[in-house]
């Protein structure tokens, strides 16, 4: 008998070749697991990952970033834009770079999409302790800065010697591909351990396939689901990120068309049915449309599908109004199906449809409650028209006329990327989304900063499809550093820069808690020591020429919707600025939003604002 083939490699040698094996497998397509790695590098990857990337620039690409945050983001981006079927990694130093990690690890995980994380550590041999940037926890010799990302994935692991990675590489790759579980996931890589030989079983380097399940309901699930819905006189559909992350779309179609089920739809998951679908309701909860409202107000039977049911999408627990109102929860994780003390359906959303619409043959809602909720679309899409439409094509556009100009040039394919600011509710109360790829909202962690490096992983998913990332004054001085990654890759990322001089979502949420706006416009320190000097002196549309992109400034509605035709054509990467009219000519909030209010203050503003939270408060219901 001779000795198991082994192979002589690094730990991040194999690392890197073993990721480049990986891929995962649903519905008969396969996919690159890990499609790409993501990297700045300093000590701590270097030498470790560095060198493994280069000697295998061949099987495993090389993205680099600016930003560790920034980097994460695009690769979240990349997932979301491929049903979480294919991740990229992301490498870096230790210390601060790693800790740069934290927000965007929050962000895929909040919003279960996978990432894979490869920060580098202190020396596991403990030998120079201590490295530059190592924390020294006095009594605690094996904590590190990377602890941070503990709380924030969904498996973390420190590789303290070589062969503990082949363990903790398959249970990784495990809970990447599981659409359970998956999140961020956290390979924490001392960097003496990186550099350091091993020989490697040859079938640790094997092709490997990850098989994406799609988990049927229990039977005795099924059939309570059934009754309850054919019970209902008045069922709504909660359409969340579920419904795209199973590729659920067209079962969900079949479903409402076949029963006339209504579906309104949260942040994650608008898009799910086509705005011209005679039972999409567009957006649910505080962002949500009048005609998604009113009828979660009166539903005896809300459906959540894929959906995680936050605080925007129930209004803080106070949208859903009818005494006797039922929840029905599909969803893959059992944590999610359990909210609202929901009747619950644990499967994948495309099964779980698929088997509701045979089990419901012949059933469908009342002809009067289809007429209710269609007339209820017909007075909100004219809403939405009249947002969107400007009167005067010569006038400075108001932020939804912004909407309005884009709606005229996209197509069905492009995508359009937002994550905060004012910008979010505008575009969940009056995005036309043509496709189910279509409307990408990063509204887990609302996260300012994630558009730009988003725009870039998708459009790496999606080479050829117009790509935008819409952003806010706030949000582009937050994290513009990805615009040269666009421009040294040649990504033709098309960036709207909203240019309103502040923070004009969060100074009005502040005038209605009654905190007069406090800190949330950009202007100078005046004399008496307040921010009400004149507006600062800033350039962003020069800011992002500097940093090499094509820049068009539109002034009018006429030179915006010009500007957004060329950035369309445009095969670089190219940012337009447009100045706004802080005119509201967009819809106010048809539910509440909790924002808990000083309860004694000796300003006036803040006594009225208590006065109205506590009449609203008193709505809450707990649903039990
Ligand atoms: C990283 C991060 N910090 C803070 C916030 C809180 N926040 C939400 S929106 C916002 C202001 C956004 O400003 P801008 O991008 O100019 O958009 P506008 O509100 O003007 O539409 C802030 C500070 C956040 N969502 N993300
Ligand atoms: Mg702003």
């Amino acid at each position: 008998m001779s000795a198991a083939a082994t192979r002589r490699l690094t730990t991040a040698q194999a690392l890197v070749r073993f990721l480049a094996a990986q891929y995962t497998e649903r519905d008969g397509a396969r996919h690159r697991l890990i499609a790409g790695t993501w990297g700045v590098f300093g000590h701590g990857n270097v030498a470790g990952i560095g060198q493994a990337l280069v000697e295998y620039g061949d099987v495993m690409p090389y993205h680099q970033g600016r930003n560790e945050q920034a980097m994460v983001h695009a690769a979240v981006g990349h997932a979301r834009h491929l049903n979480r079927l294919s991740a990229q990694a992301v490498t870096t130093s230790i210390g601060p770079g790693a800790t740069n990690l934290v927000t965007g690890a929050a962000l895929a995980t909040i919003n279960r999409l996978p990432v894979l994380l490869l920060p580098g550590d202190y020396f596991a041999s403990h030998a120079a302790d201590p490295l530059l940037q190592q924390l020294e926890h006095p009594a605690e010799a094996d904590v590190s800065v990377n602890d941070t990302l503990r709380p924030v994935s969904r498996y973390f692991d420190r590789i303290t010697r070589p062969d503990a990675l082949i363990a903790s590489a398959l249970r990784a790759m495990r809970v990447l591909s599981d659409p359970a579980e998956t999140g961020a996931v956290t390979l924490a890589l001392p960097q003496d351990v990186q550099a350091e030989a091993y020989d490697w079983p040859e079938e640790f380097f094997a092709d490997r396939v990850w098989h994406v399940r799609r988990p049927a309901p229990d039977p005795a699930e099924l059939a309570e689901a059934v009754r309850v819905i054919r019970a209902a006189e008045r069922p709504l559909i909660v359409a969340g990120g579920g419904v795209h992350h199973s590729e659920a779309e067209e079962a969900l179609r079949a479903l409402v068309d076949a029963t006339g089920i209504p579906v309104a739809a949260t942040q994650a998951g608008k898009g799910s049915l086509r705005h011209d679908h005679p039972a999409d309701l567009g957006g649910i909860g505080h962002t949500g449309t009048a005609v998604s409202d009113d009828l979660a107000r009166t539903a005896d039977l809300v459906i959540g599908v894929g959906t995680r049911h936050s605080d925007f999408t129930t209004a803080s627990g106070t949208l859903f109004r009818r005494p006797d109102v039922r929840f029905l929860n599909l969803n893959i994780t059992a944590f999610d199906a359990h909210k609202l003390a929901a009747r619950t359906l644990v499967c994948d959303a495309r099964t779980g449809l698929t088997l509701l619409t045979d089990a419901l043959t012949g059933h469908r809602v009342a002809p009067s409650y289809e007429a209710e909720y269609r007339a209820g679309k017909e007075r909100w899409d004219r809403v939405v028209e009249a947002a969107l439409t400007a009167d005067d094509d010569n006038a400075v556009p108001t932020q939804t006329q912004v909407l309005g100009a884009l709606d005229a040039v996209v197509g069905d394919e492009d995508v359009v990327i937002n994550a905060a600011g004012s910008l979010p509710g505008d575009l969940h109360k009056l995005w036309r989304a043509r496709s189910p790829r279509q409307y990408h909202l990063e509204y887990g962690y609302s996260c300012m900063g994630y558009e730009i490096p988003a725009a870039l992983g998708v459009q790496q998913a999606a080479p050829g499809t117009p790509v935008w990332a819409l952003v806010g004054d706030g949000t582009y001085l937050m994290n513009p550093t990805e615009i040269v990654t666009a421009v040294q890759e040649n990504l033709p990322v098309k960036l709207v820069v909203v240019q309103n001089h502040g923070y004009a979502s969060i100074g009005g949420l502040s005038e209605s808690v009654g905190a007069e706006r406090f800190g949330t416009d950009y202007r100078h320190r005046a004399a008496d020591g307040s921010f009400t000097g004149a507006p600062l002196p800033v350039d962003l549309a020069a800011n992002a020429a500097s940093l090499g992109m094509e820049v068009l400034r539109a002034k009018t509605v006429r030179e915006l919707r010009e500007a957004l035709t060329a950035a369309r054509a445009a095969t670089r990467p190219t940012c337009v600025h447009v100045e706004t009219d802080p005119a509201a000519t967009a819809p106010g909030a048809e539910a509440w939003w909790d924002v808990p209010v000083a309860e004694v203050s000796a300003r006036p503003a803040a006594a009225e604002a208590r006065a109205r939270y506590e009449r609203a408060v008193a709505d809450r219901r707990r649903h039990l």
